[in-house]
């Protein structure tokens, strides 16, 4: 290591030391440790482009520990990503750039929002899923226009949640060798040592996955982690795993080592002792010396010849196959999914009695002919969610190009992974499980919410019509548990017609994840549904009267019974209105004055 690259690893250091114990909250222990390990991948191996965060071939890089956060900070500062040094002043603060976890959407450069640990770990799988579909769809015969790798960086808490249990195996399964895992192995977490809870062979589990495991012993010793990374990507058939093993609050000498590095800040003595400890020459806080900076922006402009390059790639291929730039087009600035309005077929697959989720699975084999990027699958139950696209191939190891996913039996990270798919941009993607099963998927749907990624659920076997299963197949408070959280959208269709504004919504959102709740029993086809759907609720059978008698608002499978309900009542002189919610969140969003005449007003 020479010396510009030890002081700039301290930089990252110093910034996270100064930057926690200014807000006087944060985890500092993370970032000591591991920056040697981020300063490698970032400075000598990630191919991005700080002027352009957004460049599609650009190498990702997932905070799976998301308490870390002021590591990732400091590496966005320092490379110019526009994190200013005010912005590093303000960590932790309300309305800053630079919140407790990182925000994907609020912070550029950050590729994903991390908090709920190993949720990073499955959506960096997604990606890296992502990454190897486009690859067979786009890749010519010396024209690696998709080509990039996906790092994942995080500690013993992401090691030990479920979560990433679940994609790794399908990682393995997959052959994801441009997945790249970077475990920042300190032996501690919030109580104490990992030992009092975590005492399996880590090494064995990513090798019983089908990993390719390396270790570095020493996680300040840039050059080994450098030959692992290196390593990693000799690898072509295997996703790597690089255990690093690193001290909690390295260089902090009253803190390294010890469970107290990991959630408060370092007192200011020991910050001054950090500085004293690593040479560093400035005893003012949040200076950097500027041969550090220099440092930084020459590997970024470095970066920066990547983009070139690749944009010539892409100029020569365009002209050498015209198709694809259509095809392109069509994966990243996609509008075709709109053309479903005007789709006389897509509005009325059906005009019988017909279950909803047979419906969908119609439906989306409609949509898959219009918007070629549509590319998902269900948790090991597509035959009765009916998420199949039939002709469209299987996505898998050996068949990347196929657009159909199995995710296993792995709720949790399906929904994860179909996070990581979109935020890797160019695909359009879906899961499916039964609907009791959103609980197993609900904190992963939560970070759709939040990350504004809309990815679509499709949720069958909805309400009391499971069959015999029994009570573990009876979603009771699931509706009330989805739509409670804000920014997600849950539909529950009434009909053929609704079905497909639902999932014309799904398709169009720009900033929303939604679900689609089908039944697993017949329907009937309403007289009066259709796109009025769209506006989440309408009047599907009106009364006679201005005012009427009484108003129904009902959803899903309750809207036929609705409707039978006012005859009834109409024989015993109510005159009532029967007005179809499938989707309650999108009509909170209509104008009241919509809202007024659908609902009435003055109501006692
Ligand atoms: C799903 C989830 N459970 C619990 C937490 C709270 N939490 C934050 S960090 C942490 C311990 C993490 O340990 P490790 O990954 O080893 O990080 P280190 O202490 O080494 O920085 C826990 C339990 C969380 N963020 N997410
Ligand atoms: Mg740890």
């Amino acid at each position: 290591m020479t010396n510009i690259e030890n002081k700039s690893v301290n930089a990252i250091r110093i910034l996270a030391a100064d930057a926690i114990q200014k807000a006087n909250s944060g985890h500092p222990g993370l970032p000591l440790g591991a920056a040697p390990t981020a300063y490698t991948v970032w400075a000598k191996h990630m191919k991005h482009n700080p002027a352009n965060p957004k460049w599609e071939n650009r190498d990702r890089f997932v905070l799976s520990g998301g308490h870390g956060s002021m590591l990732l900070y400091s590496l966005l500062h320092l490379f110019g990503y526009g994190l200013t040094i005010d912005d590093i002043k303000n960590f932790r603060q309300f309305g800053s750039l630079t919140p407790g976890h990182p925000e994907y959407g609020h912070t550029i450069g950050v590729e994903a929002t991390t908090g709920p640990l190993g949720a990073g770990m499955a959506m960096a799988t997604g990606m890296a899923i992502a990454e190897k579909h486009l690859e067979s769809v786009f890749n010519k015969e010396g024209f690696p226009v998709v080509d990039h790798y996906t790092y994942v960086l995080g500690g013993d808490g992401c090691m030990m949640e479920g979560i990433s249990y679940e994609a790794f195996s399908l990682a393995g399964t997959l052959g994801l060798s441009k997945l790249i895992v970077l475990y920042d192995s300190n032996d501690i977490s919030i109580e104490g040592g990992t030992n009092i809870a975590f005492r399996e062979n880590v090494q064995k589990r990513f090798e019983a996955f089908g990993f390719q495991t390396l270790r570095v012993e020493d996680g300040n010793n840039i050059d080994e982690i450098s030959k692992a990374i290196e390593a990693a990507k000799a690898d072509a058939e295997r996703p790597s795993f690089i255990e690093i093993k690193t001290k909690i609050g390295a260089g902090c000498p009253a803190k390294e080592g010890k469970a107290s590095a990991h959630g408060e800040p370092l007192g200011v003595e020991n910050v001054a002792a950090l500085r004293e400890n690593l040479g560093w020459e400035s005893q003012e806080s949040f200076v950097v010396p500027q041969d550090v900076y220099d440092n930084y922006s020459s590997i970024a402009k470095a970066n920066a010849s990547y983009e070139e390059e690749w944009n010539s790639l892409m100029e020569k291929y365009f002209a050498t196959y015209p198709e694809m730039k259509e095809l392109w087009d069509k994966f990243y600035n996609g509008k075709d999914a709109e053309k479903l309005f005007d789709n006389e077929e897509f509005w009325n697959v059906v005009d019988k009695p017909e279950a909803t989720r047979n419906v969908s699975g119609k439906i989306i084999n409609i949509i898959k002919n219009v918007v070629p990027n549509m590319f998902g699958g269900a948790a090991d139950l597509a035959p009765s969610t009916k998420t199949y696209m039939a002709d469209k191939g299987d996505f898998s190891k050996e068949t990347p190009d196929g657009c159909n996913m199995h995710f296993g039996v792995r709720e949790l990270s399906m929904a994860a992974i179909g996070n990581g798919i979109y935020l890797h941009g160019g695909l359009k993607p879906y899961v499916s499980t039964f609907f009791v099963f959103s609980d197993y998927v609900k904190p992963m749907a939560r970070l759709s919410a939040l990350m504004k990624a809309p990815v679509t659920y499709v949720l069958t076997h909805d309400s009391i019509g499971v069959g015999e299963d029994g009570p573990t197949h009876q979603p009771i408070e699931q509706l009330a548990m989805l739509r409670a959280m804000p920014n997600f959208y849950v539909w529950r269709p009434a009909d053929a017609s609704e079905t497909a504004a639902a999932w014309y919504f799904a398709l169009t959102k720009k900033d929303a994840p939604s679900a689609l709740v089908l039944t697993r029993q017949n329907l009937p086809q309403l007289d009066g549904s259709g796109k009025d759907a769209l506006k989440g609720g309408y009047i599907l059978e009106d009364s006679t009267k201005a005012t009427p008698d009484a108003i129904i608002i009902a959803t899903g499978s309750e809207v036929s019974l609705a409707v039978e309900a006012k005859k009834i009542l109409a024989g015993k002189g109510v005159d009532a209105r029967v007005v179809s919610m499938p989707c309650m969140d999108l009509f909170e969003d209509q104008s009241e004055e919509y809202k007024e005449s659908v609902l009435g007003s003055g109501w006692p």
